[in-house]
C-alpha cells in the first residue's frame, strides 16, 4: 500500500470458523494483522480492525448435528473462544462479531437484492446431489467426490486437498454422501445464479492494475479469470443461514455472507464508536483483507465481483499468507501435525509475544512457515534475549542502579539517524507486507543499541566520569524508548513493560512512531527493571516436543487400529466416511508401492540412463493443470533442457529457481498438458504427502553425470 497516503484504513481478517479450536494456522493470518495495524497506527494513520466468526454454512451444520447440538449452541462456544483466544494473543479487533448477527442478515439481503434489482441474479434449474437414503438434497460439505479439475478427493463446494478450486454444484464425479456413506444421486431443482462471467472484464482490470496486496493472492486470481469464469450458484438447501429473499426453503451460499461480515462488522463498530461505516464500503477509504492463501478465489473474484455489482467499494488490497508446517510436515489435525493455541502454547505459560515475533521473523508472509520448538528456542534465545532483551536490561539495570533516573544528557546525531533509519525501514517493509524485513530492521537497530553501550564502556566511565558517563546513559535511554515505540507492533506486552519502566506515561500503543525522536526526558524516575525475555530452557523444550510425538503416535494409532478393527474412524476428526474411506484406499495403494520390490537389474541396465546434474534456471505454472510446473534446466548443454515435473504442489517457483537438481536426461520426449518434457526431474515420494526434489550434496558442475 501506499505509504504517503492518509486515506482511513480498514484492516480486516478472515473469519475464523466458529466450529473448532485456534490453532498456530490461524495465527498466521491473524498475527501479522494486528502487527499491520499496529503499525499504521504508529504512522498516525486512522484504522479500523475488524473481524468476527464465520457462523453458518455446512460445515457449522455437520459438526452441530454430529454432536447433537443446534448450530446456534455451537457456534456461541467457539465464537468466545476465538474471542478470547484474540485477546490473550494481543489481537485486538474494534469489532468481533458473527456472521449471523442481525447487522449482517440485513446487510446480506441488501446487497442480494440489489444485485437481483440490477439484473445479476437469475434462476436456472441444475442438477444438485440427493442422497436417496438419507432423503435429502446434499449441499456442500454433505457431499464429496472427485474433483473434475484434477480428480482429487474433494467435497462439494471446494477441492480443498487438490487445486484448491472452487466447485459449482453437480460438478462433483461420483458423489457420495457424507451422512450415511452412500452413494449419492444428482436430481433437479432450481437454484439462483450470479452472473459472475459478467464480471470477467472488470475482474481482469481490477486486478491488473487496481488490486493492492501480495501477487500470490491476485496471480492465482488472475490465472482463474483468464480461463474464463462461469456464474456462481449462490442458494443452498439449508435451514442455517440467511434466507434468500422470497425463498424460505432456500439460504445464502456461506460465500455470500461471510464477507458481507467484513461490512456488517464495521457497521457494528461504527454504531458503537459513533463513526461512519461508509467512509470505507461507500467512499474512497482503503480496505485491506488479510487471508489465508487458500481462500484468495473468493477474496479476489467473487468478493470484489459481488461489492462491484451491488455499488459498494472494493477491496484496496488483499494480503494472502502462506502455509504452515508443523516440525516440518504438512499441518494436519489429523495426523497429529497441529499446534494448539490453548492446549499446547499458553496453558504451558509460554508468553504470547514469543509467538508473535515467531510467526512474524520466521519467514517472508506469502512463504511457508514451518513451527518447530527447536527452531522456536533458537530464536527467542539467540535474538529476543541475546539482542533486544539484553540490551534494555542491561540499559535500565546500569541506569536504575547508578542513577536511579535518566540522567541528563545530549541526543547524539549518530543515535537520532539509527532511529531515523530504523523506522524508515520498518515503515517501508510494512507497506510491502514483508514483516520478516520489519522485524529484522528493528532489530538491527537494538544490535546498534547493544555495540552503543559496548563501544562507549558505561562501566569504566563510571568510575572516570559520571557526567559523560550518563550522557552514555542518556543515549541508550533514547535507544531504549525508540525501541519500545519500534518493537510495540510485534511485542506489545513485553514493550508495554519495558516503557513503563523507562518511567514513561503515556500509552505506548496510542503512541506514534514520531516520538522515537522527542529526546528522552533528563529525571525521569526509573523502575527497578525486571528480566524482559527470559531464555527458553532445554528441558522445557524437550517436554513440549514429547507432547507433540505423542500426538503424533496417537493419531497414528487411532488410525492403525480403525483400519484393523475395519471401522470407519470418528467423525469429529473434521473428515467424512466418504472421504476417510477414500483416503484409506489411497493409503493401501501407497503402502503397496512403497513395499513394491522390483527384480534385479545388470548393471548394464543402469548404465542405459543418463542421469545428470541440472541448475534450475526457471520454473512456471502450467495453465491447464495445478500440479504441473514447466521448468527449464541447465544440464550443460548449449541450450537450456524444458522438462514438465509435477511439482506445482510441493514447491513454489522461486523455491526450484536455483536449485541444483537431478535429471533423467536420455528419457524419450512426451507432452504433457500441451508441454514437451525432454527428461525427467527425480523427486523422493513418500507417497504421502512428501515430495523432495533430489540435490547433489555439493555444488557440481551442471551437466555432470551421476553413476
Ligand atoms: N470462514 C475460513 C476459511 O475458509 C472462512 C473464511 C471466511 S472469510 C470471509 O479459511
Ligand atoms: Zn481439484
Amino acid at each position: 500500500m501506499s505509504e504517503s497516503s492518509s486515506k482511513p484504513v480498514l484492516v480486516t481478517c478472515g473469519l475464523p470458523y466458529a466450529n473448532g479450536t485456534a490453532h498456530i494456522g490461524h495465527l498466521r493470518t491473524y498475527v501479522p494483522a494486528d502487527i499491520f495495524a499496529r503499525s499504521l497506527r504508529k504512522e498516525g494513520r486512522e484504522v479500523t480492525f475488524i473481524c468476527g466468526s464465520d457462523t453458518h454454512g455446512t460445515p457449522i451444520v455437520v459438526n452441530a448435528e454430529e454432536l447433537g447440538i443446534t448450530p446456534k449452541e455451537l457456534v456461541e462456544t467457539y465464537h468466545r473462544h476465538f474471542d478470547e483466544t484474540f485477546k490473550s494473543l494481543g489481537i485486538y479487533f474494534d469489532a468481533f462479531g458473527t456472521t449471523d448477527d442481525p447487522e449482517n442478515h440485513n446487510r446480506t439481503l441488501d446487497i442480494v437484492n440489489k444485485l437481483i434489482e440490477k439484473g445479476y441474479v437469475y434462476p436456472k434449474t441444475i442438477e444438485i446431489a440427493y442422497c436417496p437414503k438419507c432423503n435429502r438434497f446434499l449441499p456442500d460439505r454433505y457431499v464429496e467426490g472427485a474433483c473434475p479439475h484434477c480428480g482429487e478427493t474433494a467435497r462439494g463446494d471446494e477441492c480443498d486437498q487438490g487445486c484448491g478450486k472452487h466447485l459449482e454444484p453437480g460438478e462433483l464425479q461420483n458423489p457420495v454422501c457424507t451422512i450415511c456413506g452412500g452413494p449419492a444421486e444428482y436430481r433437479q431443482q432450481e437454484h439462483f445464479f450470479f452472473k459472475l462471467s459478467e464480471f470477467s472484464d472488470y475482474l481482469m482490470d481490477y486486478l491488473s492494475h487496481d488490486l493492492g496486496g501480495t501477487t500470490n493472492a491476485r496471480n492465482y486470481a488472475l490465472g482463474w479469470v483468464k480461463q474464463g469464469l462461469t456464474d456462481w450458484c449462490i442458494t443452498r438447501n439449508l435451514e442455517w443461514g440467511v434466507k434468500f429473499p422470497g425463498h424460505d426453503d432456500l439460504v445464502v451460499y456461506v460465500w455470500v455472507d461471510a464477507p458481507i461480515g467484513y461490512i456488517a462488522f464495521t457497521e457494528e463498530w461504527a454504531a458503537r464508536a459513533g463513526d461512519s461505516w461508509e467512509k470505507y464500503w461507500k467512499n474512497d477509504g482503503e480496505i485491506v483483507h488479510f487471508i489465508g492463501g487458500d481462500i484468495a478465489y473468493h477474496h479476489c473474484i467473487f468478493w470484489p465481483a459481488m461489492l462491484k455489482g451491488a455499488e459498494y467499494s472494493v477491496p484496496t488490497a488483499v494480503v494472502a499468507s502462506g502455509m504452515v508446517k508443523i516440525e516440518d510436515k504438512k499441518f494436519s489435525k489429523t495426523r497429529g501435525y497441529v499446534v494448539w493455541v490453548g492446549e499446547d502454547y499458553l496453558d504451558h505459560g509460554f508468553h504470547p509475544d514469543l509467538l508473535r515475533y515467531y510467526l512474524a521473523s520466521y519467514t517472508s508472509h506469502t512463504k511457508e512457515l514451518n513451527f518447530s520448538w527447536h527452531v522456536l528456542q533458537e530464536k527467542i534465545n539467540t535474538e529476543l534475549v541475546a539482542v533486544l532483551g539484553n540490551f534494555l536490561y542491561r540499559t535500565m539495570l546500569f541506569a536504575f542502579k547508578n542513577y536511579g533516573e535518566v540522567p541528563d544528557g545530549e541526543l547524539e546525531p549518530e543515535v537520532r539517524d539509527e532511529i531515523e533509519k530504523a523506522i524508515t525501514e520498518v515503515k517501508a517493509a510494512m507497506s510491502e507486507y514483508e514483516f520478516k524485513r520489519a522485524v529484522d530492521s528493528a532489530m538491527a537497530f537494538a544490535s546498534f543499541g547493544n555495540s552503543y553501550f559496548q563501544v562507549n564502556e558505561p562501566w569504566r566511565l563510571i568510575k572516570e566520569d559520571k557526567k559523560a558517563c550518563g550522557n552514555v546513559l542518556y543515549n541508550c535511554l533514547h535507544i531504549a524508548k525508540a525501541l519500545c515505540l519500534i518493537f510495540e507492533p510485534v511485542l506489545p506486552q513485553t514493550m508495554e513493560n519495558a516503557w513503563k519502566e523507562l518511567g514513561q506515561k503515556g500509552d505506548l500503543h496510542a503512541a506514534q512512531y514520531s516520538e522515537a525522536l522527542v529526546p528522552i526526558k533528563a529525571g525521569t524516575k526509573l523502575e527497578k527493571p525486571q528480566l524482559l525475555f527470559t531464555k527458553l530452557e532445554d528441558d522445557r523444550i524437550a517436554e513440549m516436543e514429547e507432547i507433540a510425538n505423542q500426538r503424533v503416535k496417537a493419531a497414528d494409532a487411532k488410525k492403525n487400529a480403525a483400519k484393523e478393527n475395519d471401522k470407519e474412524p470418528s467423525k469429529s476428526e473434521g473428515m467424512g466416511p466418504a472421504e476417510e474411506a477414500a483416503k484409506s484406499e489411497k493409503a493401501k495403494a501407497n503402502k503397496t508401492e512403497q513395499k513394491e520390490t522390483l527384480p534385479l537389474i545388470e548393471y548394464g541396465d543402469f548404465a542405459k540412463l543418463d542421469i545428470r546434474v541440472g541448475k534450475v534456471l526457471l520454473a512456471e505454472p502450467i495453465k491447464k493443470s495445478d500440479k504441473l510446473l514447466r521448468v527449464e534446466v541447465d544440464i550443460g548443454e548449449e541450450k537450456p533442457r524444458q522438462l514438465v515435473a509435477g511439482m506445482a504442489s510441493y514447491y513454489t517457483s522461486e523455491e526450484l529457481v536455483g536449485k541444483y537438481v537431478i535429471v533423467l536426461t536420455n528419457l524419450k520426449p512426451a507432452k504433457l498438458c500441451g508441454v514437451e518434457s525432454q527428461g525427467m526431474m527425480l523427486a523422493a515420494d513418500d507417497c504421502e504427502n512428501i515430495v523432495a526434489a533430489l540435490t547433489p550434496d555439493k555444488e557440481v558442475k551442471p551437466g555432470s553425470r551421476i553413476r
